[in-house]
């Protein structure tokens, strides 16, 4: 069109003449044009390493570990806490500071042995304070020559003086929550005495956020039926906090675990946290917001056991890990969440270490010779006998991974 507008008197000539100038335009857009996108291009690179350079990506897989070491107190009286003084040089258990170091070293050496790795985050029940729980994350880096990791812990209100901490190489933050408004009698002032706090963990896994709840729910002692409406107040609170969360962080990963002091059968389990071990029920009844328990994935009884009784000579299943059911693949129609971190498959179970094992012929309630028939050794006298161990539970173990 514009050559035709320029043919006029001399037409030929400026024909070839406007073709001229318009292929040189063309050609000064084109390298403009080229030379703008290197310019961009170069940018994005350099924005893209200094994004890099500042902030640290987070692991894209991590391992974690849930572990009740049992009674981790030093050998210092606090004379704000009365539930210490059974730790203590003067006490019956003639606690000192030997044993303590003994203690240290024996959760530090299942730590960094017991799996092909130490794990990313270690969340523990039973320590006295902030404390104990550095002297450990001290002894397990003595153990791997490495940088000690970070310490999470806050005291809570429990009677003993006992609290929940994390140990981990990530950076996360660290929260108490209790759960006495859900108790029975929230107004009782034994409320305290008669339920827990819980923490969570919140971290990253590659570009997805993960709350980690850590629980310790009230025992048994005193009977089980008699104290499981305490358990149940405990799980009541416990999820309420994890509905909050997950109001709060729709795309968010959770994870709960901890000794929740009941089975993963138990009414506090299946109605007070909603959760679940079947996948079928998970998947197909879409009335209950459940949590899926790793617990269902297990094959044995003696894979299952983290705790043993000894007065019934079996096994309890007391520290678990529930995750939201996308977390393993369990796609229910209503969920709109843009989650995409997973359980690595067949990576939870039960921490058998040997040396943890009570290697004693005489306790085989079945006549059968399964492997890990034997239970937790603990650190503690036991019929008299001081007893070279960990702890009375075994610690559970699970990896996520967040897939882009
Ligand atoms: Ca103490
Ligand atoms: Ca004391
Ligand atoms: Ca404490």
């Amino acid at each position: 069109m514009v050559r035709e507008e320029m043919v006029g008197a001399d037409g030929n000539r400026n024909v070839v003449k406007t073709r001229r100038r318009w292929r040189s335009i063309a050609f000064a857009c084109a390298m403009a044009l080229v030379c703008a996108f290197l310019v961009s291009a170069g940018k994005n690179g350099a924005n893209a390493e200094e994004s890099r350079a500042s902030e640290k990506p987070a692991a894209e897989k991590i391992s974690i570990m849930w572990w009740n070491i049992e009674n981790l107190f030093d050998f210092v009286d606090d004379p704000d806490n009365d539930g210490d003084d059974e730790y203590l040089p003067g006490a019956p258990s003639r606690w000192n500071e030997a044993r303590y170091n003994r203690k240290l070293e024996r959760l530090a050496e299942l730590i960094t042995k017991a799996e092909d790795k130490v794990p990313d985050v270690i969340c523990m029940a039973e320590v006295e304070n902030k404390r104990v729980v550095q002297d450990l994350a001290n002894k397990i880096a003595e153990m791997t020559g490495g940088d000690s990791m970070k310490v999470y812990h806050e005291d809570m209100h429990d009677a003993r003086g006992i609290d929940l901490a994390v140990i981990s190489r990530l950076d996360g933050d660290y929260r108490v929550f209790d759960s006495t408004d859900y108790f029975v009698d929230p107004e009782s002032e034994e409320r305290r005495k008669t339920s827990r706090d819980h923490a969570v963990f919140k971290t990253k896994v590659g570009d997805q956020d993960l709350f980690i709840f850590l629980n310790h729910w009230k025992s048994r002692s005193g009977g089980r039926e008699e104290t499981a409406a305490r358990r149940m107040a405990c799980a009541r609170g416990a999820r309420a906090e994890i509905d909050r969360v997950r109001r709060a962080n729709p795309n968010a990963g959770i994870l709960a675990t901890g000794d929740f002091n009941d089975d993963y059968t138990d009414a506090s389990i299946a109605f007070g946290m909603q959760s679940s071990f079947s996948e079928g029920t998970v998947a197909g009844d879409l009335e209950v917001d459940y949590l899926f328990n790793m617990h269902g994935t297990l094959a044995t009884y003696y894979d299952k056991g983290t705790l043993f009784y000894w007065p019934e000579r079996g096994w309890n299943t007391f520290d678990q890990v529930m995750v939201l059911p996308r977390m393993v693949g369990i796609s229910r129609s209503n969920d709109r969440s843009r989650l995409t971190l997973r359980v690595v498959d067949k990576s939870f179970h039960v921490v058998h270490y040997d040396a943890h094992a009570f290697h004693d012929p005489s306790n085989d309630p079945r006549g059968r010779a399964e492997k890990y028939l034997d239970p937790p050794l603990a650190f503690r006298e036991i019929r008299g006998e001081w007893q070279d161990g960990f702890s009375d539970h075994f610690p559970v173990w699970i990896e996520l991974e967040s897939s882009r």
